[in-house]
C-alpha cells in the first residue's frame, strides 16, 4: 500500500507548526536553524511524538475490539502519558508498565510530571523495578496477560509504539509534511535533526523522505542523535524498523546504508541522565528562543544539532530542520538541576 492509503485516525490539530529560530541561528553564526514542533500540536494532554505514530495504530485498536491499550516505559515516560491520552480521548482503559529506566532518585520522579498527568487520565499505572531495555519487556507481557485475565481485551503497544509493524508509518508521513511546509514557507531543508531512542521516529523519516527522493530527486540527511547511550541496539532497531516501513509504503528498493545515520556523542553514559551539553543546549534553547526542551531526549539532540554546526558536520550553508518531540512535561522531576 502507498502511504497515503494507510488509515489515519486524527489526534492533532494538524501539520506540526514550522518556525525559525532567528536568534539560535544567530548565536550559532551560521547554518539556518528552524523547528518543527510535535510538542505543540496536539490537545491530548500535551502531545509530542507517540501522538502522531498512534493516529497510525488507532485504526487498527479500533477494529480489534480491544478495551484496554497496555504499553510500557520509563517512570517519566512520555510514551506511556500519550498512551493514556489516547486511551482516554477514546474511551478506552490503559494499563502501563513504568520501569525503572533511570536511576534518578528525586523524591518527586514518581509522582509529578507524565505518571501524574496518566493518573489524572484514569490510566491504571504500576510501578516495576525493571532497569532499562528498548527490547520486548517481560513485565509488559505480564501486564497483557493479567488484563486478559480480568477478563479485558488488551491491546498492546510496546516502548515508544516501535516495535508495533505500524509504528514507523506516523513519521513517514511527517517527510511528506515537510515537504508541503517548504512549499508553502519557500524553504528546503537539506538536514534534519531528530533524537532516536526506541526507533521509529527516525525510522519513519528515512523511509519517508527515501520515498519523497524517488519522487521528487532530493536527497537530505536524516541525522538520528542516539539518546538511549546503547547505541548498538538503537542503531539495529532504526535500521530494521526504517527497511520494514520502507517495505509496508512500497518504496521498492532497499534503503541504502547511508540513508541510516544514529551519531554518538551527546547521550552521555546513561538514558535519562543528562550531561554538560545537554544541560547547555536546554539553556540556549530556552534562552535564546524560549524553546523548553527536556534532559532525557530533545536536550540530547538539540546539543548535537549544535555541535555539529560548530564542527562543520553539518555545513554553515545548510537550513537544518530540528524535530522537536516533545517530552516537557518530565521536566517536573528534574527541578533538582536548576535549583
Ligand atoms: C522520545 C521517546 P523514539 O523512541 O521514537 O526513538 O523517540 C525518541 C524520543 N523525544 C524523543 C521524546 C520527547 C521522546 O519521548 N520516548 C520514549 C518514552 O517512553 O517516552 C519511548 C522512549
Amino acid at each position: 500500500m502507498k502511504l497515503h492509503e494507510f488509515p489515519r485516525h486524527p489526534l492533532t490539530f494538524g501539520p506540526s507548526p514550522v518556525h525559525r529560530l532567528a536568534r539560535l541561528t544567530a548565536h550559532l553564526g551560521g547554518a539556518e536553524v528552524w523547528a518543527k514542533r510535535e510538542d505543540v500540536s496536539s490537545g491530548l494532554a500535551y502531545g509530542g511524538n507517540k501522538v502522531r505514530k498512534l493516529e497510525y495504530i488507532v485504526p487498527d485498536v479500533l477494529a480489534s475490539g480491544a478495551d484496554t491499550l497496555v504499553s510500557i516505559g520509563g517512570v517519566q515516560s512520555n510514551h506511556t502519558r500519550q498512551v493514556a491520552a489516547v486511551a482516554a480521548h477514546l474511551g478506552l482503559k490503559a494499563r502501563l508498565v513504568q520501569e525503572k529506566w533511570v536511576p534518578w532518585d528525586d523524591p518527586v520522579n514518581d509522582k509529578v510530571g507524565n505518571i501524574l498527568l496518566s493518573r489524572m487520565m484514569g490510566a491504571d499505572v504500576r510501578l516495576d523495578p525493571s532497569g532499562f531495555d528498548i527490547g520486548i519487556r517481560r513485565s509488559w507481557e505480564d501486564a497483557i496477560r493479567e488484563v486478559e485475565e480480568a477478563g479485558g481485551t488488551p491491546y498492546p503497544i510496546p516502548a515508544g509504539a516501535s516495535e508495533h509493524p505500524l509504528g514507523g508509518l506516523g513519521f513517514a508521513n511527517w517527510a511528506f509534511e515537510v515537504a508541503e511546509q517548504e512549499q508553502a514557507l519557500g524553504v528546503r531543508f537539506d538536514t534534519v535533526v531528530v533524537c532516536t531512542v526506541t526507533g521509529s521516529t527516525h525510522a519513519g523519516m528515512i523511509a519517508g523522505f527515501a520515498a519523497l527522493e524517488e519522487l521528487t530527486g532530493v536527497r537530505r540527511r536524516v541525522l538520528g542523535i542516539d539518546a538511549s547511550a546503547t547505541l548498538a541496539k538503537t542503531t539495529d532497531q532504526v535500521a530494521r524498523i526504517a527497511r520494514h516501513t520502507a517495505e509496508l509504503i512500497e518504496l521498492g528498493r532497499d534503503l541504502r546504508d547511508d540513508e541510516i545515520s544514529v551519531l554518538e556523542g551527546w547521550a552521555g553514559d546513561l538514558y535519562g541522565i543528562p550531561v554538560d551539553s545537554t544541560m547547555e543546549a536546554i539553556r540556549l534553547g530556552a534562552e535564546l528562543e524560549a524553546m523548553i526542551t527536556d534532559p532525557v531526549y530533545e536536550g540530547k539532540s538539540l546539543a548535537g544539532l549544535i555541535d555539529l554546526v560548530g564542527s562543520g558536520g553539518i555545513p554553515r550553508d545548510s537550513t537544518v530542520l530540528y524535530a522537536h518531540l516533545g517530552g516537557q512535561p518530565a521536566l517536573n522531576a528534574y527541578h533538582s538541576l536548576w535549583a
